[in-house]
């Protein structure tokens, strides 16, 4: 049986964290999860008191630990679900995403890519040859960032957590994409057409965000995307994971070792998100949106005229053999 006790208060403990070296009962991991978001928004310079923010809301353990943790902590947060129209996957995200918000009695926009811009992700995938992740990726930042800047937001927030943010790195140094490294930042400030954009979650592991939801009684969706199986970003964070099995603690010196000393060697080539464009000095409204494009039309509205034309593509066609196998085991 295990005996551990809480680092804090010497009560059983519900959680070890190894790379604190320690254990921690259900009211000391909440105040470690609270003090790690403090501490990265105080950092970086994340959130104003009185700022008006918006959460990225997915429907799993990060997004709504994160839109928890900022209510938690005094902030004024609204969230954004935006329906991909992944199959049951969607279906069941919106849900927990729905019933968060009214349990608390919060605010959630709803963005059906299907109803407001006549695709979803599979077929947009199909239509446009894009990989699935690139084409959710690209409408993403878009409904992201049209909502915030619309909708009078100071702040966009996403609940891209340490391991995420560690895999990113670890597969941008692999292929030594310097714009991508440069651009990897937990900040973003705001700049024309786009909204500030922070990740208040860069000091939590995906195990303590799930910890969080469990402990605070958060309902999130367990499932994975469908489309994200066999991705490379599974795969950096196995790596990752094996790495901090034997290094405890080593996932984040990789991350925060950047942050603080890599970043501003990178700080001059900073620029914003433009779906991997590198020519971002290149800017111009989007002539069908206003949005910042390089191109005359931007990527998403090129992305809608493709995937909007075409007929619709169940999320099946659009997986391989394997993640077909364990999207079937998933939902029998
Ligand atoms: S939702 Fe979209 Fe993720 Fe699914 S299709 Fe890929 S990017 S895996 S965060
Ligand atoms: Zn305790
Ligand atoms: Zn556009």
């Amino acid at each position: 049986m295990n005996q551990s006790k809480c680092r804090v208060c010497r009560e059983p403990a519900i959680i070890d964290l190894p790379r604190h070296n320690a254990n921690f009962c259900a009211t000391h991991l909440e105040q470690l999860c609270r003090r790690q978001v403090e501490r990265a928004v105080h950092d970086h310079d994340m959130l104003a008191p009185g700022d008006r923010i918006l959460v990225a809301v997915s429907g799993g353990k990060d997004s709504l630990a994160v839109w928890d943790l900022l209510l938690e902590l005094g902030y004024r947060a609204d969230g954004l679900y935006v329906g991909l129209g992944i199959g049951s996957y969607s279906d069941v995200s919106g849900e927990h995403a729905r019933a968060f918000a009214a349990e608390r009695g919060q605010r959630l926009e709803t963005v059906d890519l299907r109803e407001r811009y006549g695709y979803d992700i599979p077929t947009a995938s199909k239509a446009s040859g894009r990989v699935p992740c690139s084409a959710c990726g690209l409408s993403k930042r878009h409904v992201f960032d049209r909502a915030a800047l619309d909708g009078g937001y100071d702040v966009l927030v996403t609940g891209h957590n340490l391991d995420d943010e560690a895999a990113v790195l670890f597969g941008n140094t692999l292929r030594w994409d310097i714009d991508y490294l440069a651009r990897q930042l937990p900040v973003l400030p705001a700049a024309a057409g786009f909204p500030k954009k922070v990740k208040p979650l860069i000091r939590l592991t995906e195990r303590e965000t799930a910890a969080w939801c469990i402990v605070r009684g958060i309902d999130y969706l367990l499932d994975e995307c469908p489309m994200a199986h066999g991705n490379r970003h599974l795969a950096y964070k196995e790596a990752l994971n094996a790495v901090e099995a034997r290094s405890p603690g080593a996932k984040a010196a990789f991350y925060h070792g950047f942050v603080e000393r890599m970043a501003p060697l990178l700080a001059a080539r900073d620029r914003h998100d433009v779906g991997g464009d590198p020519d971002a000095d290149l800017l111009r409204a989007c002539t069908s949106c206003g949005s910042p494009t390089t191109a005359e039309v931007c990527a998403f509205c090129r992305l809608v005229d493709t995937s909007s034309e075409h007929d619709p593509v169940p999320v099946e066609l659009v997986l391989s053999k394997s993640a077909r196998r364990a999207y079937h085991e998933q939902l029998s």
